[in-house]
């Protein structure tokens, strides 16, 4: 006989590997779920909105930083460039690096082809003489760029601190990989947000208006729709605490009673006070990025802060 969520036609459409990740995580302790799946359409929605927060500086402060150092970037790289965005292109920091830069081509890159898409779209009306290659693929592995920029030299452009979101030891395959991908001669901008008081951290991943827990809650929503889930989304809070030892922000999902419930036909039990783990968000101090940078196979050449030292965007060579 047919399951009843196959029978309905929902889980079925639900991606196999968002199933056997929430499947594995929930089964495993501590509870942990990749921090990936937070962004369906309504994750992606609740993100940008986290973005304008008054509590959450890393986009505006990054925004700004760009914006000064743009010109200069352009110095050390030299125009003609093709631009490799590892993501699809922000509506905000990348024309930023477009304009200055004077690039040959635009190649973004991103797992998700809607978003690559949709972004790619909205850059070619701002940019109608700028030649764009969008690539849907993974970029955690090294990835065969378009042809039409076999001969041009790379820069890499990986805003955003998504780098901290990853595992040191992730972070590092992840610019190995970008390094195989951009080639001989090639340069890399990065952004990363910097290790800073826990009062500043706290509020920024636990604002006041509640957006954040939104976004994290969300991932519960997406379980139930998705996965054919019961899991009782209001017996869950959403917890943001800074772990020093391992400079990072985590973002936690935790039971505030006893709870059972299935997701893809399996029971699961949590007891109050228990906790699904999903983001860490790295910081990394301005020494930290360097090694950072170095054992992924770059050599740091600039770096820029704000007047605040709140983030760091650091340009590198292969
Ligand atoms: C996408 N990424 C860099 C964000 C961060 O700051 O780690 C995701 C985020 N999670 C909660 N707020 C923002």
């Amino acid at each position: 006989m047919l399951k009843p969520e196959i029978e309905d036609g929902q889980a079925s459409l639900a991606d196999p590997a968002f199933r056997a990740d929430v499947v594995s995580g929930l089964a495993r302790r501590p509870r942990a779920i990749p921090a990936r799946w937070f962004y369906d359409r309504r994750g992606s929605e609740l993100f940008e909105q986290i973005t304008d927060l008054p509590e959450y500086y890393p986009t505006r402060t990054e925004t700004a930083i760009l914006e000064t150092i743009c010109s200069e970037v352009t110095e050390r790289v030299g125009k003609g460039r093709a631009v490799v965005e590892f993501g699809s292109g922000s509506s905000t920091k990348t024309p930023i690096l477009l304009r200055c830069a004077d690039p040959s081509a635009y190649v973004p890159i991103d797992i998700s082809g809607d978003f690559l898409r949709a972004s790619t779209r909205v850059l070619a009306e701002r940019f109608p003489d700028l030649s764009m290659y969008p690539v849907e693929a993974d970029f955690m592995r090294p990835i065969a760029l378009p042809a039409a920029v076999a001969d041009s030299p790379k820069l890499g452009f990986f805003p955003g601190s998504t780098i901290g979101n990853m595992t040191p030891l992730m972070a590092t395959d992840l610019l190995r990989a970008m390094r195989a991908s951009l080639g001989e001669g090639a340069m890399l901008l990065i952004g990363m947000d910097r290790i800073k008081a826990a009062d500043v951290l706290v509020p920024a991943y636990d604002d006041a208006a509640g957006v954040t827990a939104a976004f994290n809650l969300n991932l519960l929503e997406r379980i139930n729709r998705e996965l054919c889930g019961d899991v009782p989304v209001a017996a869950f809070r959403h917890k943001a605490v800074w772990n020093d030892d391992r400079a990072r922000i985590e973002m936690h999902l935790e039971a505030t009673r006893d709870v059972d419930f299935t997701v893809d036909g399996r029971p699961f039990a949590m007891a109050a006070g228990d906790t699904i783990h999903t983001e860490n968000s790295h910081k990394y101090g301005a020494r930290d990025a360097r090694i950072l940078l170095r054992a992924g196979g770059w050599t740091p050449v600039a770096e820029w802060t704000d007047p605040d030292g709140l983030f760091g965007v650091y340009l590198a060579e292969a």
